[in-house]
């Protein structure tokens, strides 16, 4: 909001210069192939989840066909992404990883 002081006449800025960074979802698909297990142990290893906690979302993910992991930062996020789908490939699985703007 720009306001103008009354003893001198300049106009002064009165927003805050703090700016949140916008946040994006982290998400995991549904497929056919990838092993119960494994999503468990992706969302255990990438995502600090509990073993309790990991199998909930893999069975939502499983049901509803897709779930969140967790909301990052642009760079954080984007790593996540890059990290669940080079060790899913490098075990042979089709499990895919993917981000969007919350
Ligand atoms: N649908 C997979 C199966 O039945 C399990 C799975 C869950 C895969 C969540 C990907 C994500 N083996």
């Amino acid at each position: 909001m720009v306001t103008e002081d009354r003893e001198n006449g300049v106009l002064e800025e009165n927003k805050s210069k703090i700016k949140l960074p916008p946040l994006y979802k982290v998400m995991l698909l549904n497929d056919d192939f990838t092993p119960m297990d494994f999503v468990v142990m992706v969302l255990q290893t990438f995502f600090f989840m509990s073993q309790e906690k990991a199998t909930q979302v893999m069975l939502k993910i499983h049901t509803e066909g897709v779930g969140i992991c967790g909301i990052y930062p642009n760079d954080i996020a984007m790593t996540k992404v890059q990290q669940v789908n080079k060790f899913s490939r490098q075990n042979q699985h089709p499990l895919m990883c993917i981000m969007e703007k919350n």
